[in-house]
């Protein structure tokens, strides 16, 4: 017994610590050979691959578990599971678009590859890379654990032993299981349709023994209210895997005619150099560099923009100058498709709309969004708020539950840090306010900038409506922790009609930049009625009309805005049977990507202020 709970607080351990340490970033610089395709599947709601029949988790070497072979030993061996054509999924991608019976399902499923595979020439070692399963994986290699991972939006890899790695026929399953649960990081209930699956790239990675795991090379944070001087000063680290003593690190940047060369300290070496005719990045100007680190035989390539960001008194500057956020939130998914979003021409697809909407930034509602979408948010000039599952009503005293929301934070902040789109790490999103959440919220904080010192961070607050006459106040006490004070209002929508809008004014407490992180209505594209009806076009416009024109009565301190939502998504919580059908219909585009009146108001508005600004 004291054995097995050994052996049970050494996997705890090592599944936390793997959350804390082990991910490797830019794994798309890397050699690998992808997994992506074609995977044999069993649905296995009842978890029979998984547990016996008194519902105990089955031995690895029992034949019965589905992540052991399928093929009988003889003929007279009985065989409950098998993996076969008929039954296979794309990789990476939801399951839930690609066959019409798992429209709605939740639960397990088992997914299976084989592949063959010629081991490189000297030492190497080899790292399994999934770029996020949603939401729990328990992943086997040839019979053998390899490890487990949960949070449905982050990457994982693990280490495989290289004698587990055969030419022919290796034998790859991964259970994959999104149920909800009610001390998960997203819980129980959220506004978006939970689709599950291996969501994004699978890939088996190449490393030399010794390797670059991750590094931050970024723009030190300014002196308060500074600009950047002209040969600003780079702060950041490299982590070297299994480091050798004096191990040498080069780190270059040949349009800049810039090398450094510099002895490792340890596993983590810090790093700061200027970068004289430094050209910085921008929305206007989204300069990207070529930036290379190397270390004995590895060698990695990125590319990588520079700038600064804070809050200052009550604005944002950017590179030292105040700038307005014109934003709208999205999404990760494919409306006409009715999938989750993966893959650059995915990013690019709802960058572009943004883009045509007239938005220099986006917030990645409410989860880590594909690796993808930031990295074209850095090559189109497009700000980011990237942000972690903790919606709503997650379990705040459960100190289990914030070490979940932790782990995703940390692999957020890692896969992302040296993006120069990424301007705010939100931990959250319209959390109840009691002092077990405010507490919770906090760590989150703390921990945030613990892991990054150069970002804003933020949440979307709760707003106290009508405490005094015509006057909102947004005094969440989590205010007092975040750089921006962000808040969701629905004026309009929920509760009365937007006429409110007109004698309805917003302040905060607090001395920081204030920022409206969602307002929208609903309205089924195509539908057309006058103003007063709900669903309608019309409506929606009206909507938006009457809070563009509060907007501009906003206080100075107000710095931007991300308007829900980009396009219709998926929701089984919207159930009008005529205009919503299992679709939150708030989009500014609807669910075929045809613009609604409303994004024309929103068009228009952003067109001024951007005149406005540039002036
Ligand atoms: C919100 C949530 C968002 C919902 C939206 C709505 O405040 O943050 O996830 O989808 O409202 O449509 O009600």
């Amino acid at each position: 017994m004291k054995k097995r709970i050994f052996l049970l607080l050494c996997l705890f351990i090592s599944v936390k610590m793997y959350a804390q340490d082990r991910l490797i970033t830019n794994i798309g610089a890397r050699k690998a050979l992808s997994l992506n395709g074609t995977w044999q599947y069993i649905v296995d709601p009842y978890e029979t691959g998984f547990y016996d029949y008194r519902y105990k988790e089955l031995d690895e070497k029992n034949p019965d578990a589905y992540w052991n072979t399928d093929i009988p030993k003889n003929k007279t061996e009985k065989k409950e599971h098998g993996y076969i054509d008929k039954y296979s999924l794309q990789v990476p991608g939801d399951w839930n678009h690609q066959k019409p019976e798992f429209l709605y399902y939740e639960g397990t499923v088992w997914y299976r590859k084989t592949f063959d595979f010629h081991p490189a020439d000297g030492a190497t070692k080899y790292y399994l890379y999934f770029g996020a399963v949603n939401y729990r994986a328990d992943v086997y290699l040839n019979g053998k654990k390899l490890g487990m991972h949960i949070g449905g939006f982050t990457p994982f890899n693990f280490a495989i032993p290289t004698s587990l790695l055969k030419e022919k026929g290796n034998y790859l399953v991964v259970k994959v299981d999104n149920k909800r649960g009610a001390d998960e990081v997203p819980t129980l209930n959220t506004d978006w349709w939970n689709y599950g699956g291996i969501t994004r790239d699978v890939k088996l990675v190449e490393v030399p023994p010794t390797f670059i795991q991750d590094y931050v090379i970024q723009l030190k944070k300014p002196e308060p209210g500074k600009a950047p001087s002209a040969s600003p000063e780079v702060e950041g680290w490299v982590k070297l895997n299994n480091v050798k003593a004096g191990e040498l690190i080069n780190i270059s940047i040949p349009e800049l005619k810039f090398k450094k060369q510099i002895a490792a300290t340890g596993q983590i070496t810090k790093v700061s150099f200027n970068l004289p005719k430094l050209q910085l990045w921008s929305p206007e100007h989204p300069k990207l560099y070529q930036v290379s680190v190397s270390a004995g035989v590895d060698k990695i390539e990125d590319k990588i923009g520079f700038r600064t960001i804070e809050a200052f008194g009550k604005q944002v500057l950017l590179n030292g100058k105040p700038v307005f956020m014109r934003g709208i939130c999205i999404h990760g998914e494919i409306p006409l498709d009715v999938r989750r979003a993966v893959g650059p021409d995915d990013a690019k697809q709802l960058l572009n709309q943004a883009h045509e909407l007239g938005c220099n930034m986006v917030r990645l509602a409410h989860y880590p969004h594909d690796e993808a979408m930031t990295r074209m948010a850095d090559s189109l000039g497009i700000l980011v708020w990237s942000e972690i599952p903790v919606y709503w009503t997650i379990n705040f005293a459960s100190p289990a539950v914030l070490d979940k929301a932790k782990a995703q934070l940390k692999e957020m902040i890692t896969r992302d840090h040296n993006r120069a789109s990424i301007i705010i790490w939100s931990v959250g999103n319209e959390t109840p306010i009691s002092p077990t959440r405010t507490d919770f919220m906090h760590k989150l904080i703390i921990r945030a900038k613990e892991l990054d010192q150069t970002r804003m961070i933020s949440a979307a607050l709760e707003v106290n409506y009508g405490s005094m006459k015509d006057m909102n106040i947004v005094d969440d006490p989590l205010g007092a922790f975040v750089d921006l004070v962000a808040f969701n209002e629905y004026l309009g929508w929920y509760g009365g009609l937007p006429d409110q809008c007109r004698k309805t004014n917003w302040s905060t407490p607090y001395n920081k930049p204030l920022f409206i992180s969602e307002t929208g209505g609903g309205a089924k594209g195509g539908f057309h009625a006058d103003s007063l009806t709900r669903y309608s076009e019309e409506y929606q416009e009206w909507y938006f009309k009457e809070q563009v024109a509060m907007l501009k009565r906003m206080p100075d301190s107000f710095v931007g805005i991300t308007p829900w939502v980009l396009n219709d998504f998926r929701s089984p919580k919207r159930n009008n049977p005529v205009y919503q059908e299992g679709w939150n219909r708030k989009g500014l585009y609807d669910d075929k990507g045809t613009k609604k009146k409303a994004f024309y108001i929103m068009q228009a508005w952003y067109k001024e202020i951007e005149n406005k600004f540039s002036h």
